[in-house]
């Protein structure tokens, strides 16, 4: 059978279920998700591979105007991500739909939008009734052109196959980009980094979240005994130092070991995990440290 491949990128505000939408239609949990926006901050692949299709989805950070260096560096992430597309799917939060942000997103990417198959898909339709569902198609469709505009529950995986079927249907005639047993590109470093943020993410509230980056420095599987793991978490001030140790180490005690437990289960292999705090002052507008941290985990590669 001829193969069908191609390139999809995942695209949307922040918050609206990109990332969940990719762990859905993969089946597994590539990228990490929270009930906070800006979750994501680089692209990351994920490869869909069944019978004689293969579709890889570019996840992306939540689309935003930069107010740091670092909201920089994302945004180049999604602007990259359109070049090696075939298809855009722009995700929507159904249940917050406001057709004022979709318009200035429309218009934001009216280019990159108009040069590629353009999809909607309106996320979350399980906190919405049918009719509602039903107006907000006739609504974006008589006011955008969208190639296909597919209402979908991520979380509840409703019309996640009709999806990946209608998205299949666009792709050309192509070999597979990647063997059909890869889910992902980017290296286990990567998601180990990841893996630490989204504890960081679900252990902090506030300002902590959106000021660490998490830097593995060293990684080493060992045949016999445990992987060696050692990651620093950079923040950008002393205050946020001594809130991420806490009283005699009890945070990042149990920051650490939910981390392990998660990377354990996502390596299949067992882990000495160990973390420490640094302070990189204001690494967020930094653009040395940017430049040469950004990417440092692992730039999607093809
Ligand atoms: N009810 C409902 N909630 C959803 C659905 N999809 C995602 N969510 C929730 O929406 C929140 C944001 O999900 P993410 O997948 O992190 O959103 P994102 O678009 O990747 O966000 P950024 O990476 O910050 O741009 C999480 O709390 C999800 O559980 C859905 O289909 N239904
Ligand atoms: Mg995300």
């Amino acid at each position: 059978m001829q193969k069908i491949s191609g390139f999809a990128a995942i695209i949307g505000t922040p918050n609206a279920g990109k990332s969940t939408l990719l762990n859905s239609i993969l089946g597994q949990n590539i990228s990490i998700v929270t009930s906070k926006p800006q979750t994501t901050r680089n692209k990351i692949f994920g490869i869909y591979t069944k019978d004689n299709i293969q579709i890889v989805f570019v996840d992306t950070p939540g689309i935003l105007d930069p107010k740091y260096r670092l909201q920089e560096f994302m945004k180049k992430e999604i602007d990259s991500s359109f070049a090696e597309s075939d298809i855009i799917i722009l995700v929507i939060d159904a249940f917050k739909y406001d057709s004022g942000i979709l318009k200035s997103t429309y218009e934001k990417y009216r280019t990159e939008f108009s040069a590629h198959k353009l999809f909607c898909v309106l996320n979350k339709i399980d906190l919405l009734k049918k009719e509602e569902v039903l107006e907000m198609i006739k609504e974006v469709s008589d006011q955008f052109k969208f190639d296909e505009i597919i209402p979908v529950s991520a979380t509840k995986k409703f019309n996640i196959d009709d999806l990946i079927s209608t998205i299949a249907r666009y792709l050309p005639e192509s070999e597979f980009y990647f063997e059909p047993d890869a889910v992902t590109s980017q290296p286990e470093k990567f998601f180990v980094a990841e893996i630490i943020r989204q504890n960081v993410l679900k252990q902090f509230k506030d300002e902590i979240p959106f000021s660490v980056y998490i830097d593995v420095e060293e990684f080493k599987e060992r045949e016999a005994g445990k992987d060696y793991i050692r990651a620093s978490i950079i923040v950008e001030r002393d205050s946020q130092k001594a809130i991420v140790i806490g009283t005699s180490g009890s945070k990042i005690k149990s920051l650490g070991e939910s981390s392990r437990r998660e990377i354990e289960n996502f390596l299949g292999r067992k882990t000495y995990l160990e973390l420490f705090v640094k302070v990189r002052k204001d690494w967020k507008n930094d653009e040395d440290f940017l430049k040469k941290n950004f990417n440092k985990q692992g730039a999607p590669v093809i």
